[in-house]
């Protein structure tokens, strides 16, 4: 693991995310406290223990109120207490017009380009400004209390105005951002009413450093600045911007996963049992066994998907009983109709599959409806001789990256779609466009025709580049990049 604190050496780190890293939960024996699975908590809490900064985040726990201190603050881990969680009270309203609403219901459709399930409310707008701003407020506050320099490293598109507030606040704070998601051409951004688009991109033009996955989607918001902000001025080859007497730098630095520790998962007793359980069960002979993993989202491709499948075997008899799919989808963000949907046709179809073409030995899709723990998942995507990501717009897509980790009899395939930033970056995949059946369906064909030489050689070299490219190195290069224009606007300062 690379360590990365000493960029933090005599800097304070205040962390802002909507999810927070551990949540107080009211338990039948009293209060329980639940770290939540997911790639950033995981990354960012060593640095945090390290470091002994603070992580502002909406205090979403049944017990969190009943821990916290006046101010929403508690220290954390349990038993350790090494840094600090600062909690942001969020009513019902808030979260449905903030979260469920503006970021949920408009950023993120539009942001995909799946504008069919764009929709905007007034209410969700001002809910998601007032958030913000007691967001910023907090993050004041934390920058407040201490005595030397601090930085605020904001997370994604739940807080798009923050960084403007809290520039208003603390002028001189070091502020940053990181986008996960894609960031939409013009024409696309513009489907926010008037004065909102440029309210969002005026907000983020409040840091010092906007971080996207990948260059198009900073090639994209530089574009929509130079088009909605008139008084900003941009510099396409420098990629930074400048507004308001400051100079706002935009790049590209893609996340990735802790491979080390998916490695190890997939190589743990328990996980190599349950591999050998899973293909003894679904890929004896010549049967192959495939993989797919995603939150129950319609960014994610999951009826495209589908379709395929279903179009490969009614049209290619000969491809039944030659692959299983095992399809691990959680439902995710149910308090919003599209998904619920969305998951109900999902179910449906498998269904409607499995009966069609199932036989007494062969079951075409095995559908995991959960959310699985970890060693499970790097059993699975062990045990997978393929595994596909169909996303119709990803920003990055970790599954990809997950899978080529936990390959290590570099036996599987990964199919995967154009546009998700790990298109951009692995080299060694199987290459689809999920809205063309006939070209997702000859995927399909390449891969479960490729020979065990060439699917060793491509997981081979995909697994050697992710080694040089895991969570840590984004971590590195993020901090890296902003000690160095910290230190060129203190340089600025002094001589002025
Ligand atoms: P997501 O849209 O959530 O993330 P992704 O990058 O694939 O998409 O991450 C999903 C994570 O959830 C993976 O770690 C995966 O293993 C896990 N997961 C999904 N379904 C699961 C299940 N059924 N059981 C257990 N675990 C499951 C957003 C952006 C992405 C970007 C990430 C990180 O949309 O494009 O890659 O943030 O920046």
């Amino acid at each position: 693991m690379i360590d990365i604190s000493h960029y933090l050496d005599d800097c304070k780190f205040i962390l802002v995310s909507n999810r927070e890293p551990y949540e107080h939960m009211r338990g039948v024996h009293g209060i329980e406290v639940k770290q939540p699975a997911g790639g950033l908590v995981s990354a960012l809490d060593p640095t945090m223990r390290r470091t002994h900064g603070t992580w502002v985040a909406w205090g979403s726990g049944t017990a969190d109120r009943d821990v916290a201190d006046e101010a929403g603050r508690v220290a954390v881990p349990p038993g350790e207490e090494c840094y600090t969680v600062r909690r942001v009270w969020l009513d019902e309203a808030d979260v449905n017009g903030y979260y469920h609403g503006f970021a949920n219901r408009a950023l993120w459709p539009l942001c995909h380009m799946l504008i069919q399930h764009f929709e905007y409310r007034t209410e969700f707008w001002e809910r998601y400004r007032t958030v913000n701003l007691r967001f910023a407020h907090a993050v004041a506050d934390e920058a407040e209390r201490c005595t030397g320099r601090a930085m605020a490293w904001i997370q994604d598109y739940h807080f798009a105005l923050a960084a403007e507030y809290l520039r208003a606040m603390r002028p001189t704070l070091f502020i940053h951002q990181f986008w996960h998601i894609p960031f939409p051409p013009a024409d696309i951004l513009r489907m926010l009413p008037a004065g909102t688009h440029e309210a969002v991109l005026r907000g983020l033009l409040g840091n010092d450093l906007m971080e996207f996955q990948i260059d198009r989607y900073a090639v994209n918001f530089l574009d929509c600045v130079d088009r909605f902000i008139p008084e900003a001025r941009v510099d396409h080859d420098r990629q930074c911007v400048h507004f308001r007497d400051r100079i706002v730098h935009v790049g590209a630095f893609p996340i990735s996963i802790d491979v080390d520790r998916f490695e190890e998962m997939a190589s743990a007793p328990g996980a190599c049992t349950l591999c050998e359980t899973l293909r003894e069960r679904y890929a004896k002979g010549t049967r192959q066994l495939g993989v797919c993993v995603d939150r129950i989202d319609y960014t994610k491709g999951i009826p495209e998907r589908i379709r395929a499948l279903e179009t490969l075997w009614n049209e290619s008899p000969n491809m039944r009983e030659r692959f299983t799919f095992i399809f691990v989808c959680t439902p995710s963000r149910t308090d919003l109709p599209a998904y619920n949907a969305l998951e109900r046709e999902v179910t449906q179809n498998v269904i409607r599959i499995n009966a069609t073409f199932g036989t007494d030995d062969w079951t075409p899709i095995v559908l995991i409806n959960e959310n699985v723990d970890s060693d499970l998942l790097a059993a699975v995507f062990r045990a997978a001789d393929l595994c596909i990501v169909s996303s119709l717009q990803d920003g990055m897509n970790l599954v990809a990256k997950e899978f080529v980790a936990s390959q290590l009899d570099e036996r599987g395939v990964l199919i995967l779609s154009r546009f998700t930033g790990s298109a951009e970056e692995i080299e060694g995949a199987v290459l689809i466009n999920p809205f063309n059946v006939d070209g997702f369906m000859g995927g399909i064909r390449t891969a479960l025709e490729m020979s065990p030489e060439e699917r060793r050689r491509r997981m081979h070299r995909m697994r050697k580049q992710l080694h040089n490219s895991t969570i840590f190195d984004w971590l590195d290069s993020i901090l890296g990049r902003s000690t160095e224009i910290m230190a060129s606007q203190r340089a600025l300062t002094a001589v002025g």
